[in-house]
């Protein structure tokens, strides 16, 4: 037949085009890494978002599920939901590689993969570590009767957590614990809150993290003694009296630490301060944007956050002039957006993936196009919970949950390899599936939608291809 003809040509082509797989970025903890950079070099899908696979985990009474972003690790993707479940899964296929349970509780820590462990930090007060590839339970300690709710840091064998908000404004402390579960040090902040959502960054030689009444802190790595504090309310040039809270983990990059405020609906800020050998310095800028409680991301002189709360009408996705902290364009999405954005940086630009902190939310994926942001796609999950973080990114994969205790993994649709786009190298794995040489992926390479992957979803994939190239 024509067609078969025509498929056997294909497949020449496709052998000649074939190359070789590129290495997968992991996503080791909140915002990547332990500067909470935030962005990855792998490409995302850039159209067409397919589901590739869901699971439930757990969700409460409360309506709570999952409240802390996915991380990533070599073949495997990590959760951990309200009912104190650490649950690891194939970030291929989703199947379950092993689950192994905390305490029940709304867990808003997120875990962090460092030498083979995973650590967690409880709602309970708790800390944990499996064994990252079979879930083994290798130590727990009880650290304090707060809580934990700020992002795991880990670094070089250590792991770095804050108190949370239980027990109200006293004396709190940032452990700091190596990875066989022994306290190394804790230190001491008087008069505070605690540490909602106040992660940390490493920062050479320095632990430098926000505190919730709008300061910053750095201590040395090695004893916890201080370095530096700051009180951003009186302490620079471009302090602000109004700040408000932090809610809002730190991240550096070139030499300055990035964090974001809130006092209200339209009073909120941006922070850029200057950091060097651990001290801060009066140099940057403080902007209003409105309520945040973002993570700001950096990247070629311009800074993105997201703005608003569930409670607010309207929020956005702002991109920042990184020199001046000037406004470059605001996306404006139904509610807030107080998750953190998760950067892909590819040959075809800049592309920020972001949640809506919303019931009914989605899954947003914009391409900075200099003067203003396009919508490249967005991703409505079926289920109606909550969306509370952000997402998480690895090998052209997009991965979160939501307060329906599902974990969700998008990918492009046709792009049977993984790396974002659609190339000939997806019609040969479509070739290989038709043959049933490897396991179909019906939800990825079914382009007909007969619910099969067959020779003609692999000819489908190479129209796609032919068609996107004579539109460049
Ligand atoms: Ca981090
Ligand atoms: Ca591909
Ligand atoms: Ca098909």
């Amino acid at each position: 037949m024509h067609r078969v003809s025509m498929v056997c040509i294909v497949v020449l082509l496709v052998l000649a085009c074939l190359s070789g797989v590129s290495a997968a970025d992991s996503w080791h903890q909140f915002q990547k890494d332990s500067l909470n950079t935030g962005i990855t070099s792998d490409a995302t899908p850039t159209a067409d978002p397919v589901l590739v696979w869901s699971a439930f985990t757990h969700t409460s009474e409360c309506g709570t599920g999952i409240d802390a972003p996915p991380i990533i690790a070599g073949d495997l993707v990590y959760v951990y939901d309200v009912n104190g479940t650490l649950q690891a899964s194939d970030r291929i296929n989703g199947t379950l590689i092993w689950r192994n349970e905390t305490s029940v509780g709304f867990q808003s820590s997120t875990p962090a993969y460092g030498n083979g462990k995973i650590f967690v930090a409880s709602s309970a007060g708790d800390m944990y570590a499996f064994n990252a590839a079979t879930g083994e339970d290798l130590w727990k300690k009880h650290v304090t009767d707060r809580n934990f709710e700020c992002p795991v840091t880990y670094h070089d064998h250590k792991i770095y957590v804050g108190e949370g908000l239980s027990g109200g404004v006293r004396t709190k402390y940032y452990y700091c614990y190596d990875e066989n579960g022994n306290e190394l040090w804790k230190h001491a902040t008087d008069d505070t809150a605690g540490f909602l959502w106040c992660g940390a960054s490493v920062v050479e030689n320095y632990l430098v993290y926000p505190v919730h009444e709008g300061g910053l802190i750095s201590v040395y790595l090695e004893n916890g003694t201080l370095r530096d504090e700051l009180d951003l309310k009186s302490g620079l040039s471009f302090s602000r009296s109004d700040l408000g809270r932090i809610r809002a983990s730190v991240s550096y990059y070139d030499g300055y630490v990035y964090t974001t405020s809130e006092k209200s609906q339209t009073i909120g800020y941006v922070w850029k301060v200057g950091f060097e050998d651990g001290r801060f310095i009066d140099d940057g800028w403080s902007s209003c944007i409105g309520f945040s409680t973002s993570t700001p991301v950096i990247h070629d002189g311009r800074v993105y956050v997201g703005q608003g709360g569930h409670e607010h009408p309207a929020g956005n996705l702002t991109c920042l002039n990184d020199s001046n902290g000037e406004l470059i364009w605001q996306y404006t999405v139904p509610k807030g957006v107080k998750s953190s954005p998760a950067l892909s940086i590819g040959d075809d630009g800049t592309y920020i993936h972001f949640t809506t902190a919303m019931s009914g939310g989605s899954l947003y994926c914009l391409r900075d196009c200099g003067d203003s942001a396009e919508l490249a796609w967005k991703y409505n999950p079926p289920d109606d919970g909550y969306i509370l973080q952000g997402a998480a990114i690895s090998d052209g994969l997009v991965y979160f949950g939501t307060d329906g205790g599902y974990v969700y993994c998008i990918g492009r649709r046709g792009d049977l390899n993984h790396d974002g786009s659609v190339t000939p190298a997806d019609a040969l794995i479509a070739l290989q599936m038709a043959a049933g040489a490897v396991p179909a992926a019906v939800l990825v390479g079914d382009m007909t939608g007969d619910g099969r992957v067959t020779s003609l979803d692999a000819l489908m994939i190479l129209q796609a291809v032919a068609a996107g190239r004579s539109r460049i």
